[in-house]
């Protein structure tokens, strides 16, 4: 899912003005048309950028040139170009349009004017012919960044669980796997109308680059609630919990205040007497905690209903 794609995009040229004249003499000639605008607009059945890759640039039609017998030239159609909902149009660095909405459309760049023919120049003489300059169509380099919505995001060292954790609660066929860094890239799935997204795994020093970077964070602004694995193979889970809530801060004060549960994973893997102090333990701290082993479907279904309660 390509979420962000620098392309350029070009507006239509007017259409030139006739200079026909009538047996020689007499001007005639019709004015151009103007050339096409380009607009971004909303919909929801596009997901990423992926349909921009094609071209280096999406360029609107021309304007027709004007014609003899004073015909005037058409005007261009516009080129309309659909991008996802929330998506951020950036140009020379500053954000100009968010698209929020099925249907929004945004004019971006506007086509060149046509230039007037001989005979209208002929009845106001304050006229003239415009030059290939003068039509022309704006040109611009345009960045697109499409902030993901989700619902709740699952955070996490590596190796917590939190693709099988995807895996298990929606449609999504994340990668697993036994090394950290599995999950190189933002993974989403739908658990019915809820919409979950996996993050690559964190680390100590995330913040300053270590790992895979902050890049990720784009992706959690518009997300309501925060779901943080923490496996139950670890020593201590609390304060490996703790630890990371540390880094968490570092890297964005807002994702840091997002409100947040805890999921406790791999419960198959740790003895009852122990999750059971485990748990206690972020009582402790008024800190909501979900318990869960994908060997268990019990649990599953406890953790689904934990996350839906939550959410409201
Ligand atoms: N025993 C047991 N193993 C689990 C459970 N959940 C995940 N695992 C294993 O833990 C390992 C890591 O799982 P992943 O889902 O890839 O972990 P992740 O948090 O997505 O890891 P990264 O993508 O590297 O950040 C895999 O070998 C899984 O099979 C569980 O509930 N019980
Ligand atoms: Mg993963």
């Amino acid at each position: 899912m390509l979420d962000k794609i620098t392309i350029t995009l070009q507006a239509g040229n007017g259409g030139r003005g006739s200079t026909a004249l009538w047996r020689g003499k007499r001007p005639y000639g019709g004015d151009g048309g103007k050339g096409g605008d380009v607009y971004f607009e909303g919909s929801t059945n596009v997901a990423g950028f992926g349909r921009y890759m094609s071209k280096d640039v999406y360029k609107a039609d021309n304007g027709q040139d004007g014609l003899p017998l004073n015909k005037f030239g058409g005007k261009a159609e516009d080129l309309i170009l659909q991008v996802p909902i929330k998506t951020e149009v950036v140009i020379d660095g500053e954000v100009k349009h968010i698209i929020e909405k099925e249907g929004q459309r945004e004019m971006i760049l506007s086509g060149g004017r046509g230039s007037k023919g001989n005979l209208s120049i002929k009845k106001h003489p304050s006229w003239r012919m415009l030059t290939d300059e003068e039509r022309a169509g704006e040109t611009a380099e345009v960045t697109l960044i499409w902030k993901l919505t989700t619902d709740i995001i699952f955070i996490g060292y590596p190796n917590a669980g939190k693709s099988s954790l995807l895996n298990k609660l929606t449609n999504a066929h994340a990668k697993i796997g036994t090394y950290e860094f599995t999950t190189l890239e933002p993974q989403t799935g739908h658990m019915g109308d809820i919409k979950l997204m996996d993050l690559p795994g964190l680390i100590d020093g995330t913040h300053s680059g270590k790992g895979l970077g902050t890049d990720f964070v784009q992706h959690t602004e518009n997300c309501k609630l925060i779901a943080h694995l923490v496996s139950l193979e670890n020593e201590n889970p609390l304060d490996k919990y703790q630890q990371l809530r540390k880094e968490i801060k570092l890297i964005s004060q807002e994702l840091f205040s997002k409100p947040e549960v805890v999921v406790l994973t791999k419960a198959d893997e740790c003895n009852p007497r122990k999750i059971g102090e485990v748990e206690k333990s972020f009582e402790k701290l008024k800190i909501k905690t979900a318990t869960v082993s994908i060997l268990d479907d019990d649990s599953m279904s406890e953790v689904r209903k934990f996350l839906k309660t939550q959410l409201q």
